[in-house]
């Protein structure tokens, strides 16, 4: 057993009078996500006064897991936190640094001996503090998560933006910047903006091609890339009742991709089957127990408009499968409108390559139905068209999967298995011929589909399907195929056409493994030796940064202005940066080398200020940083979104950037710059994002009387001696005020522990 049964016995303890208090105090029925949200208050009682999307309020989160890419950093902040041990039950999770090149075993083999380094030193200090160390090949993080500690009512952090993938069975899980998971180890509170609430009404049920991901898919298309920003998602009604725990957990994982908080599901029968199918019997019983309050209120459901403030109603019956893309998740097209808007849009036809899995839909559901698609491709003399791979979730995934014969139907189709770990959804795929940048197609069943984000072709238009429809495109090595319409020529030269996809919840013979991946750390980590090699170019310890000067900003230089979607892949690339995840100036070097250039349309090409003369991103500002001169970053709508990585706000933040001015930002990201000691600013009015000219030299002012809720001005002192004065908004509370004036919120916890 590796989950903690005394944590959750304690966390069922306090629930029902919790709930009963908030519901005394608010006066009113509750949703399911308030009340996971009142039962982990840090410290006070429920009150209506918390607004929602507005008030930062403190939580006291059960568990935290952080995945290896992330984990790093996170650890190397804990280090220096002065505690001996977590404060609250930890994972780490080896499953980012694997890269996809020939298949599993192999890449896994390749992966061991590349990494060692950087594993040695997870495996070191999760041993040290306390830390649930699971290592290379257990599996993905959100998928090794879900099968053991997951439980309904808690409430977890997670250094990965889709941690809320546990929202499937029940619990409020929310992905973080390493600061703030450092924090919680620590045994601080754990901060967050009220959220919103959307209500999500399923009615109905799925039957034939279309599957949980639809449903995802689809609510992307309606809320967009950033209309979950500070809400949380609530999913309810009978249609919901009658999705697997799995399938639930691929809406709420992929409902990062609107950018909410997290998403949730109540705890129902399905969720009960899953965790006794999982070896949790126990959490199962216990949740029974208190069953009532794993769920909205019964007159929340009945009139949702009342309780959230968006209601969303959708009806499983009519639901058809979804494909989204190209370029972004929430490009949504229903199966039946896509082949024409290939066709409209000159997107390539032939599709290069499937590819099924991910943390977002490996379960055995899903490999069992995507299975049944391989194996009437072998019965019916078809042989896919497209390269196909899979790469499983998680070693007892796999393991099952094995057993029950399924990985021996995708080999048979020409398939190939690879390890479980992200691979190609997170750019570590060494895939043949990418560098000659051709214009191609692909199609996953992941959830993030950004230029470049796979196999770093720019040109690669990458989709984004449930596997069943992943596979069925496979065969067919078509993108404007429609197996619910459409047939297929076999090699014997006869039409045959593939019948609807069929598979299983839960294996009937149970899940097994032989050897999941986990090492428990040791009872008394006190004598274990951490070592960081100074001169190793892949970890480095964290020098502390400055505290705030005490006056306002002048003379600030534009590093650039970024035009368009400017993500976590284009701030701090992954792929082949991923091996400098640990090692604060390396990885510095990718430092918004995607972003696009507004006065140029270029990436990584902005012009030095003191020369002249243009020079890649993270060149020119070494340049300043080097002559003593801060500067600032422009940006567009939603900025940062995507990854939870907070080396997008620690890479600015060492090279001597002072301040992130934007339209608007994605929530992990903020809180990541925020937590580093930067200035994270709002255009007051939008269109001033026009008046930012190439050579401003750039004044911040209002900062000796920074207070919540009062702007910011910033002075733009254009190279004709014109100037631009504009107000910017900002989201600080007194705390984090405190954060910037430090120069960082870790530079706080040091000097408590120290003191
Ligand atoms: C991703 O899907 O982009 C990642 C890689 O899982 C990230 C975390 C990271 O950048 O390490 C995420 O989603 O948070
Ligand atoms: Fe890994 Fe991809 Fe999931 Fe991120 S989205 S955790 S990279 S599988």
């Amino acid at each position: 057993m590796v989950f903690d049964l005394d944590m959750i016995k304690q966390v069922y303890s306090r629930i029902p009078g919790r709930v009963a208090a908030a519901r005394a105090a608010v006066n009113r029925p509750l949703t399911l996500t308030e009340k996971i949200l009142y039962a982990h208050l840090w410290q006070g009682e429920a009150s209506e006064d918390f607004a929602r999307g507005v008030s930062y309020v403190d939580f006291a989160p059960d568990r935290v897991a952080m995945q290896d890419a992330t984990a790093q950093m996170a650890l190397l902040q804990f280090m220096q936190a002065g505690r001996d041990k977590v404060a609250v039950p930890s994972t780490v999770h080896c499953d980012h640094l694997i890269q996809a090149k020939v298949g599993a075993v192999a890449d896994l083999q390749t992966a061991v001996d590349k990494n060692k380094e950087v594993y040695d030193f997870l495996a070191s200090v999760s041993n040290k503090y306390g830390i649930g160390f699971w290592k290379a090949g257990a599996g993905i993080i959100h998928q090794v998560v879900l099968e053991n500690y997951a439980f309904p009512g808690g409430m977890m952090i997670g250094t990965d933006s889709h941690t809320p993938n546990a929202g499937g069975l029940g619990m409020i899980a929310i992905g973080v910047g390493g600061a703030d998971a450092c924090d919680v180890m620590a045994g601080l509170a754990w901060e967050l903006k009220f959220p919103k609430l959307i209500g999500v009404k399923l009615t109905g049920k799925l039957s034939g091609w279309t599957s949980a991901k639809d449903v995802i898919l689809k609510v992307a298309g309606i809320l967009t890339v950033k209309g979950g920003t500070d809400h949380i998602v609530e999913y309810f009604g009978e249609g919901a009742r009658s999705l697997s725990a799995t399938g639930k957990g691929t809406i709420c994982n992929m409902g990062a991709e609107i950018g909410a908080t997290t998403s949730i599901f109540g705890y129902d029968e399905n969720s009960a089957s899953y965790l006794r199918g999982t070896g949790r019997a126990e959490v199962a019983a216990l949740a029974d127990g208190i069953a009532e309050h794993l769920t909205g209120d019964a007159e929340v459901y009945a009139n949702p408009e009342k309780y959230f403030d968006q209601v969303i109603e959708i009806n499983l019956s009519e639901l058809e499968p979804h494909i989204n893309g190209p370029f972004t998740p929430d490009l949504a097209w229903p199966l039946s409108k896509f082949a024409q808007a290939v066709r409209e849009n000159g997107w390539p036809a032939k599709l290069d390559v499937g590819l099924i899995g991910s943390c977002t839909n490996s379960s055995y559901e899903d490999i069992s139905r995507a299975a049944s698609l391989a194996q009437q491709a072998v019965d019916k003399n078809l042989k896919a068209k497209a390269e196909y791979t899979i790469t499983p979730g998680s070693e007892m995934v796999r393991y099952t999967v094995e057993r029950d014969g399924f990985l021996g139907t995708f080999d048979q189709m020409g398939g190939v298995v690879l390890a479980n770990a992200c691979g190609p959804c997170i750019g570590q795929w060494a895939r043949h011929g990418a560098e000659k940048q051709e214009k191609n197609s692909i199609i996953t069943s992941f959830n993030r589909n950004f230029a470049k984000r796979a196999d770093g072709n720019p040109n690669t238009h990458a989709f984004v399907a449930s596997p069943e429809i992943v596979t069925a495109l496979a065969i067919a090595g078509d993108l404007t195929f429609n197996p619910v319409t459409d047939t297929l020529t076999n090699e014997k030269g006869e039409q045959v056409k593939l019948e609807e996809p069929k598979g299983l919840d839960l294996p009937t013979k149970g899940f097994a493994v032989e050897d999941a991946g986990y090492q428990a750390p040791a009872a008394d980590g006190s004598k274990v030796q951490v070592a960081v090699s100074p001169s190793s170019e892949r970890l480095q310890l964290l020098d502390p940064f400055k505290a705030w000067e005490g006056t306002d900003l002048h003379g600030l230089k534009l590093l650039i202005k970024a035009k368009g979607k400017c993500t976590t892949d284009h701030i701090s690339m992954a792929g082949p940066w991923l091996r400098f995840r640990g090692h604060l100036d390396n990885i510095s070097n990718n430092l918004l080398i995607g972003a696009i250039n507004y006065f140029n349309e270029t990436a990584n090409k902005v012009k030095n200020q003191i020369s002249g003369e243009y020079g890649e991103v993270p060149a020119v500002q070494r340049a300043y940083k080097a002559a003593g001169i801060g500067s600032i970053v422009v940006g567009d709508e939603n900025y940062g979104e995507g990854s939870s990585r907070e080396h997008a706000a620690m890479e600015p933040r060492h090279l001597g950037v002072r301040a992130i001015l934007v339209k608007s930002f994605a929530r992990i990201h903020e809180t990541n710059l925020k937590k580093q000691g930067m200035l994270a600013l709002t255009f007051a009015n939008k269109a001033d994002y026009e008046k930012v000219q190439e050579n401003d030299s750039i004044d911040i002012l209002g900062l000796t009387s920074f207070a919540p809720g009062k702007p910011l001005r910033i002075v733009l002192n254009h190279a004709d001696g014109s100037k631009d004065e504009i107000v910017v908004n900002h989201s600080y509370n007194e705390q984090q005020i405190e954060w910037f004036k430090a120069g960082a919120a870790l530079n706080i916890i040091r000097a408590q522990f120290a003191g």
